[in-house]
C-alpha cells in the first residue's frame, strides 16, 4: 500500500522547502517539492533607478547575497554598455569577494547543514540543541573518528568568520555587501588589504585541503552507498562564472546524459508556470520578457518556485553541474582532481551523480576556487583604475549570468525612462528544486527522490539526504508574505 512522507519544513536548508514523497513497497513512485513563500523582488524593482537593483537584489537571501550583487551588477553593465569597459582589477576583486562568499557558503553546507544527517553529534556530545531532535538508526560513525568530525563542526565556525572577513576587506561587510558596484568596485587594492586577504586566505585553503575534503572523503568511505543514491535527471548546465581578465574561470556547457557537450545561450531559457502559483499568461516566456503575476489557489499548482527549464528540458545546476562540465570541457586542473577520486572509489564518472558525488564536488571546487584566488590577488595593480565612470541610459536591456555556490544565477532588466521597467531573477535553487511542469516533467531534486528505497518511513534518512545534498536555498527562489500581508497557507511539520 502506498504512502506519502511530508516533511515541511526540511530543516538545515536555507529557508522553507517541503518536501511529499509518495512511497509505495518502500520505493518513492512520485515526489513533490514546494517552495512555500513568495518572494517577488521582481515586483519591488519595478520603476526604481537601475543602481538600486544592485543593493536591493542582495536582500533576496543573507547566504549569497555576494552573487545577487556579482548577477546585479554585470545586468547593469550589461543594460549601460559597460561590458567591455571593466578594469582588470575591478573583475579580480569581484571575483575575489565572490570566491570568499563560495568557500564560506561551502563550508557552511557541510559542516553545519549536511554533515549532521551522517555525523553522531549526539554520541559525542549527548543530546544537545541544536542537535537534537533529529532522525535516529543510521549514524555509522562512532569513537574517536565522529569526536574529530563534532570537533571539526566547531571549527568550521571559525574558517566561516574568516571567509566573511575576507569578503569585508574588498566588500565593505557581508552580508549585502557595498564592494561590487556597477563600472567596477569601489576599494582600491592596496598592499594592506592584499596582505590582510593573502593570510587568510591561506588559513582557509589549509582548512579545505587538510580537514574539509579529508572529512567527506571520510564520510563517503562509511556511506558509499550513497554513490547510487539521488542520481537525479544526470543532465547539467552552468552560465559560467567568475569573469577575470583573460575570461571566465569556470566555462559555461550544456551537458547530457552521455556526457556529451553542447554550448551555453541564454535564449533557451523559459520559465514554466504550470504548477507554480504565479498567472499562466507568463508561463513559457524567456527571463528577458518574464513576468512575476503571483496567483494564489491556482489549480494544480503547489510551489511558489517557477519552473525554470533549457529548451524544455530539466538540468540540474550547482558545483556538481561545474565539475562535470569543466571535467567534459577537458579542464586539467579539474580533471586532476575528479580522476583520482573516481579511481579511490573505483568509480566512473556517473557515480558523480549522486548524494555523495553533490558533496565531493562541493569540496573539490571549494579547493579549486581558494588556490585560483592567490593567482588573481597576485594579479591585482595597486596604481591601475577599479571602476568606469557610467551614467543611466532613458533605454536599455541586460543579462547578468553568472555562478553562485548553489549554481548559475540569472539577473535581467528592462530600463525605461532611466527606470527599471522588468526585472527578472531566476536562482539556481529555482531550477534544482522546481516542481513539475507543463509537459509533466518534475523538476531535479523531485527526480533525484524518485525510486529511492525508504528503509524507515519514520525516520526517512535517505529523502533528507538526497534534498540536503543539492543544498537548497528557498529565499533566493521565493518570499515571505503576500502584498497585504496575508497568510499564504497553514502547513504543518510531519
Ligand atoms: Ni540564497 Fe543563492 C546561492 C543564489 S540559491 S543562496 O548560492 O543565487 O538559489
Amino acid at each position: 500500500m502506498s504512502k506519502t512522507i511530508k516533511i515541511d519544513p526540511i530543516t538545515r536548508i536555507e529557508g522553507h522547502l517541503a518536501i511529499e514523497a509518495v512511497v509505495d513497497d518502500g520505493v518513492v513512485k512520485e515526489a513533490k517539492s514546494a517552495g512555500t513563500l513568495f518572494r517577488g523582488f521582481e515586483i519591488i524593482l519595478q520603476d526604481r533607478d537601475p543602481r538600486d537593483a544592485n543593493r536591493l537584489t542582495q536582500r533576496i537571501c543573507g547566504v549569497c547575497p555576494t552573487s545577487h550583487a556579482t548577477a546585479s551588477a554585470l545586468c547593469i553593465d550589461d543594460a549601460f554598455g559597460l561590458t567591455d569597459k571593466i578594469p582588470d582589477n575591478a573583475k579580480l576583486i569581484r571575483a575575489l569577494v565572490l570566491g570568499s562568499n563560495f568557500l564560506q557558503s561551502h563550508i557552511l553546507h557541510f559542516y553545519h547543514l549536511a554533515a549532521l544527517d551522517y555525523v553522531d553529534a549526539v554520541g559525542a556530545l549527548g543530546p544537545l540543541s541544536p542537535f537534537v531532535p533529529r532522525y535516529e538508526g543510521d549514524y555509522r560513525i562512532s569513537g574517536e573518528a565522529n569526536a574529530e568530525l563534532v570537533n571539526h563542526y566547531v571549527r568550521a565556525l571559525d574558517m566561516r568568520r574568516k571567509c566573511q572577513e575576507m569578503l569585508s576587506i574588498f566588500g565593505g561587510k557581508m552580508p549585502h555587501s557595498v564592494g561590487i558596484v556597477p563600472g567596477g568596485v569601489t576599494e582600491r587594492p592596496a598592499e594592506d588589504k592584499v596582505t590582510n586577504f593573502l593570510w587568510r586566505l591561506n588559513e582557509i585553503r589549509d582548512f579545505v585541503d587538510n580537514v574539509y575534503i579529508t572529512d567527506v572523503i571520510a564520510v563517503a568511505q562509511t556511506y558509499d552507498d550513497y554513490f547510487g543514491i539521488g542520481k537525479g535527471c544526470g543532465k547539467v548546465l552552468t552560465y559560467g562564472g567568475f569573469d577575470l581578465p583573460a575570461g571566465r574561470f569556470f566555462k559555461a556547457g550544456v551537458v547530457s546524459q552521455d556526457l556529451k557537450l553542447e554550448p551555453f545561450a541564454g535564449e533557451n531559457i523559459t520559465e514554466d508556470l504550470k504548477h507554480s502559483w504565479y498567472a499562466d499568461s507568463g508561463s513559457g516566456l524567456n527571463p528577458a520578457e518574464g513576468q512575476t503575476e503571483p496567483q494564489l489557489g491556482k489549480k494544480q499548482a503547489y510551489s511558489f518556485i517557477k519552473s525554470p527549464r533549457y529548451k524544455g528540458e530539466v538540468f540540474e545546476l550547482g558545483p556538481l553541474a561545474r565539475m562535470v562540465s569543466n571535467y567534459v570541457q577537458g579542464d586539467a586542473k579539474v580533471k586532476e582532481m575528479i580522476d583520482p577520486l573516481l579511481a579511490q572509489f573505483g568509480a566512473g564518472p556517473e557515480a558523480l551523480f549522486s548524494v555523495l558525488g553533490r558533496h565531493a564536488a562541493r569540496a573539490l571546487e571549494a579547493k579549486l576556487v581558494a588556490d585560483a584566488m592567490v593567482d588573481w590577488l597576485c594579479a591585482l595593480k595597486p596604481d591601475k583604475p577599479i571602476i568606469v565612470a557610467n551614467e543611466i541610459p532613458a533605454e536599455g536591456v541586460g543579462a547578468g549570468l553568472t555562478e553562485a555556490p548553489r549554481g548559475s544565477l540569472g539577473h535581467w532588466m528592462t530600463i525605461k525612462d532611466k527606470k527599471i521597467e522588468r526585472y527578472q531573477v531566476i536562482t539556481p535553487t529555482a531550477w534544482n528544486a522546481s516542481p513539475k511542469d507543463g509537459k509533466g516533467q518534475p523538476g531535479a531534486v523531485e527526480q533525484a527522490l524518485m525510486g529511492t528505497k525508504v528503509k524507515d518511513r519514520d525516520n526517512p534518512f535517505e529523502l533528507v539526504r538526497i534534498v540536503r545534498a543539492f543544498d537548497p536555498c528557498l529565499a533566493c527562489s521565493v518570499h515571505l508574505l503576500d502584498a497585504k500581508k496575508n497568510a499564504l497557507g497553514v502547513f504543518k511539520v510531519v
